[in-house]
């Protein structure tokens, strides 16, 4: 049977932005991450996987986006892009996010695992890198940290 590791992440900021996500990869398959946030302006916000599990200063202690391949910043779906880009989330009017996302590119387990580094939630919509300016390549211009926190092992049917 391939093992499934859980692991799950409860986002606090300044504001009122709340949300809990919750991940799971099957051996080596994707990570599947289902998760709702609450408090935010309806429309698109930046969501990335940060370098470190550090909230000591809030949200800015998480560092850059985790990006262990020294690759530039992108969309989900592109071959150049920080293994902690997500892309974004959807609020709707009255700022709810809900939503099922898979990805290709994160980990559960191993040398380049997420667990322990930081989960954040942006003001702004991420512009995949494709926004023409060099702040494009570097962090989308998503904006300030609304909520984040660290991702963390989760219970699971044999642990
Ligand atoms: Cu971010
Ligand atoms: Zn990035």
């Amino acid at each position: 049977m391939m093992a499934v590791i859980k692991a799950v992440c409860v986002l606090k900021g300044a504001g009122e932005v709340t949300g809990t996500v919750y991940f799971e990869q099957a051996g080596d398959g994707p990570v599947t991450l289902k998760g709702s946030i609450t408090g935010l302006t309806p429309g698109k916000h930046g969501f990335h996987v940060h370098a470190y599990g550090d909230n000591t200063n809030g949200c800015i202690s998480a560092g850059p986006h985790y990006n262990p391949f020294g690759k530039n910043h992108g969309g989900p779906n592109d071959e150049e892009r920080h293994v902690g880009d997500l892309g974004n989330v959807e609020a709707n009017g009255n700022g709810v996010a809900v939503f099922e996302l898979k990805d290709h590119q994160l980990h559960l387990s191993g040398e380049k695992s997420i667990i322990g580094r930081t989960l954040v939630v942006h003001e702004k919509e991420d512009d995949l890198g494709k926004g023409g300016d060099e702040e494009s390549t570097r962090t989308g211009n998503a904006g300030s940290r609304l909520a984040c926190g660290v991702i963390g092992i989760a219970k699971n049917e044999t642990n």
